[in-house]
């Protein structure tokens, strides 16, 4: 998907919210656990009740993964079912992938064609020629990773040489790259403080913004540093949503959570005069 088509999206619902799927077996509630494939219908039930309010997805794989090849099954399906179901979706693999460029090449090649993400988060630690790959595919965006949300971001990235923070140089580094207008980042909402600097490295790219709910972070903050005139924001919520009840009702509970997000996103798009 063009992030042209994805802006369209987030115009017409009035929303730039993306519900985080990390599925985990023993919060799912009690009387879905007999289902043959209880982490497939969990998600299927949460995108029927939330598509009305966000416009992406993303399945972290990690959730997925710790179930062997009956997790990966059950990716398959979501992504499936997403893509058959929801086409105007955005899609995120939270993957965290990069490697030489020749591993790369099928990192992108599992993601991309195999699972038909959309986009994919990526590490930078490796280079140039670790995220090339990446950025190969028309209609694909690949989603690196900035300033993250967790206390270890102070380890590396806000190391400064130069005057500057290295997360700061990842960012100038990485726009002289081959199609680095197919480039998104990851921004911690728990670092919205920074966000109007990096506006000023990145004034039009699109930003994904994790660590609302769960991890604390403000929606108002990060609405009102980080929006730019094309909106440039995707947040983030999984825990606070997928688990905002336990009982057999969590389907509806995360909508009511996620339309309550989508509300508190319209004011800000209206308040930018993007809506
Ligand atoms: P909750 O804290 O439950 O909303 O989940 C946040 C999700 O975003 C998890 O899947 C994390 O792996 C992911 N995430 C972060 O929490 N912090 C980051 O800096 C980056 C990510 C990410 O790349 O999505």
């Amino acid at each position: 998907m063009t992030q042209a088509a994805l802006l369209e999206q987030i115009k017409s619902k009035k929303s730039f919210l993306c519900v985080g799927l990390d599925v985990d077996k023993d919060r799912i509630p009690s009387d879905l656990k007999n289902e043959p494939d209880a982490v497939f219908t969990f998600c299927k039930r949460i995108i029927e009740a939330t598509a009305p309010y966000c416009v992406a997805y993303k399945p972290n794989i990690a959730f997925f993964e710790a179930y062997g090849l009956e997790g990966w099954k059950s990716l398959e399906k979501v992504m499936d079912f997403l893509n058959c179901h929801y086409p105007e979706i955005f899609t995120i693999a939270d993957a965290k992938r990069a490697d030489i460029g020749n591993t790369s090449k099928r990192y992108a090649k599992a993601y991309y064609e195999q699972l038909e993400f959309d986009s994919i988060t990526i590490a930078p630690y490796m280079g140039k020629d670790s995220i090339e790959p990446f950025l190969e595919y028309a209609g694909k965006n690949a989603i690196l990773l900035a300033l993250t949300s967790n206390e270890g971001a102070l380890d590396f990235q806000l190391l400064q040489s130069g005057g500057k923070s290295l997360f700061e140089q990842v960012i100038e580094k990485s726009r002289n790259w081959q199609n680095a207008d197919r480039l998104m980042y990851v921004v911690g909402a728990t670092k919205a403080e920074a966000l109007q600097k990096i506006r000023t490295l990145i004034p039009d790219s699109f930003l994904l913004i994790p660590g609302v709910g769960a991890q604390g972070g403000s929606l108002e903050e990060v609405s009102i540093n980080g929006l730019n005139d094309q909106c440039g924001l995707l947040v983030n919520s999984s825990r606070g949503i997928i688990y905002a009840s336990s009982k057999s009702d969590f389907d509806q509970v995360a909508a009511s959570v996620a339309k309550d997000l989508q509300q508190r996103m319209a004011f800000h798009l209206r308040q930018k005069e993007i809506i």
